[in-house]
């Protein structure tokens, strides 16, 4: 029986369809591995520590061990920062953009946003969570500190974008542009093994997700296709199913495998949408255009074509099977 290839021979059969590849990109792969077990290992004790706050005890260097999405953070930071291919990164768990100085980290050419641990609120009531990550080439001078212009880069400029989800399994998802593939973590081997390679989003789906708790606030045009998905039609196949898990990286994780829409539009507490456009909307938009769905934030305005200004921007988020998000951009475009 055929082994199944390992994510670590994967990437190298990858690299070698590429020439010029430095293995720069393999380097941070390897990073993004190794950091996404420590986090697999960490959140599968959750039902024996407290790991949503300080669990009150010391590690062996006798630092307080801390929150897991900061633990997370800095898991993500030290192994992206010990192979001197990344020069800087960008979080959702820290302030401004960090300069790595470490070794020859100057010399990187790329840079890394990320949302270490998202939907991280869900660990204690053992709900699945994710992590996700977005990488671009630098495009200040090699050699020097990095600058703002290297992460307030459009979307369609990133070199790849994946995420990490521990759920029932932990599985990392990735694109370098050149389609989607998923690996399954064999935690008795402790290496990622591609059980979905070459992901599809179905162009048409049934499930739509969205937190109806904020319908009240919603756009006209939402309000309107969300009764569109409920109303009874059986040449569309509606109602849809409302499915919602409050975890970005699982809702779009099963619409990915079974096409639906994932929905975040503007809403009373967030005018300008809630999700982050830098370090979750764009490489989860550039995952889904590759797997042949779509992502908006207005009608005919793709996620990955804004110009970002700051670092922590926000936007209204429409991810899903590609007929799907092109109806919530017709309800949308009939309120303009
Ligand atoms: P709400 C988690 O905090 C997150 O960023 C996404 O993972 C998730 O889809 C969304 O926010 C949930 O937000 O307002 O519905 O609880």
């Amino acid at each position: 029986m055929e082994m199944t290839k390992t994510l670590g021979e994967f990437i190298i059969d990858c690299q070698a369809e590429h020439p010029h590849a430095t293995g720069a990109l393999t380097a941070i792969f390897s990073s993004i591995r190794l950091a996404s077990k420590v986090l697999h290992r960490e959140i599968n004790k959750a039902g024996l520590v407290d790991i949503t706050g300080a669990v009150g005890s010391e590690n062996v260097q006798g630092e307080e061990q801390q929150k897991l999405d900061v633990y997370a953070n800095e898991k993500f930071k030290t192994a992206l920062a010990a192979r001197g291919v990344v020069c800087g990164i960008a979080s959702e768990e820290e302030d401004k953009y960090v300069n790595f100085e470490e070794g020859n980290s100057q010399e990187g050419e790329y840079v890394v946003l990320m949302d270490p641990l998202d939907g991280s609120s869900n660990i204690d009531v053992n709900v699945s969570v994710g992590t996700i990550f977005s990488i671009y080439r630098r495009v200040s001078p090699v050699g020097e500190p990095v600058t703002a212009a290297d992460f307030l880069q459009p979307g369609h400029k990133q070199v790849a974008a994946g995420y990490v989800i521990y759920g029932s399994s932990t599985m990392l998802v990735y694109t370098t542009g050149n389609g989607v593939n998923g690996f399954t973590l064999d935690p008795s081997l402790g290496v990622f093994c591609l059980s979905h390679p070459n992901m599809k989003m179905p162009e048409d789906g049934k499930i739509y997700s969205v937190n109806e708790g904020n319908y009240i606030h919603f756009p006209t045009g939402v309000k309107k296709y969300i009764k569109y998905c409920q109303e009874e039609d059986e040449t569309t196949q509606r109602p849809y199913t409302s499915r919602y898990i409050g975890s970005l990286v699982s809702d779009f994780h099963r619409n990915l495998i079974k096409g639906g829409i994932y929905l975040y539009p503007t809403a009373r507490n967030y005018p300008s949408g809630k999700l982050r456009l830098l370090y979750e909307c764009n490489p989860i938009a550039f995952l889904a255009e590759q797997a042949g769905g779509k992502a908006v934030c207005n009608p005919g305005e793709a996620i990955m074509d804004i110009t970002p200004e700051e670092l922590h921007q926000r936007t209204p988020f429409f991810v899903g099977s590609k007929n799907m998000v092109e109806k919530v951009e017709e309800f949308l475009a009939a309120e303009q």
